[in-house]
């Protein structure tokens, strides 16, 4: 089945680490012809490249902490800006954003284009799940937050604290909708791409 869209599909996949946002989002990225903005991927690729602020962010990541909301909030608008003569039919935004400042931050980019976020689909995934995808990943993954346990809990603890808030940010806009992240990759695939064709 194709899904069509006539405006901007603005979208946030949202959830704890682990909880499939990076997986679902190239699948989506493919099937509404959108574009994938990972903050985690923008990053890492910083990191890789040994840039200051790639550098900078490495500290915060290895620990299973969130880099500061100017280093990610800045990263986002240039992406914008050189994504504008690119007419998409939306963007999907992976991992961002993970606090309030982030989530009002964005609001008002979008704002300025006349582009809201139209939906927020949220992936639930209990926390032995995470911690066992997140482990089986580290295996192989080479990423550093990846490996340890501690580190695994850290992130997920970060995520009560600071990310759920962007959840009941998005509720109170009306556009937050609960997805079931558990079950095989294509099902949790079929349910997202439903709740975006109706949104
Ligand atoms: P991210 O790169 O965003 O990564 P993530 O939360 O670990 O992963 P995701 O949910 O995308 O999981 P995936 O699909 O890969 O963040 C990494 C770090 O970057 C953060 O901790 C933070 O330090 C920093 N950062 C990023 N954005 C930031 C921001 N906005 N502000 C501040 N700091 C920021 O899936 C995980 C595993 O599960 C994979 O191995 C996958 O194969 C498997 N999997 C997926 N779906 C499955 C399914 N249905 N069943 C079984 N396994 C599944």
């Amino acid at each position: 089945m194709q899904y069509l869209c006539a405006i901007m599909l603005n979208l946030i996949l949202f959830g704890p680490p682990g909880s499939g946002k990076g997986t679902q989002a190239i699948r989506l990225k493919e099937k509404f012809n959108l574009i994938h903005i990972s903050t985690g991927d923008l990053l890492r690729s910083e990191i890789s490249n040994k840039s200051t602020l790639g550098l900078e962010a490495q500290k915060y990541m290895n620990a299973g902490k969130l880099v500061p909301d100017e280093v990610v909030i800045g990263m986002i608008s240039s992406k914008l800006d050189e994504n504008k003569a690119n007419q998409p039919n939306g963007y999907i935004f992976d991992g961002f954003p993970r606090t309030v400042p982030q989530a009002e931050a964005l609001d008002n980019l979008l704002l300025q284009k006349a582009e809201p976020i139209k939906i927020v689909l949220s992936l639930n995934v209990s926390e032995p799940e995470l911690l066992s995808r997140l482990l089986e990943r580290g295996k192989s993954s080479g990423r550093a937050d990846d490996v340890n346990e501690d580190i695994i809990k850290n992130r997920i603890k970060v995520y009560h604290n600071e990310t759920t808030p962007v959840a009941n940010h998005y509720e109170q806009l009306n556009k937050l909708k609960n997805i079931q992240g558990e079950g095989s990759i294509d099902s949790i695939f079929e349910a997202l791409a439903t709740a975006l064709s109706q949104a």
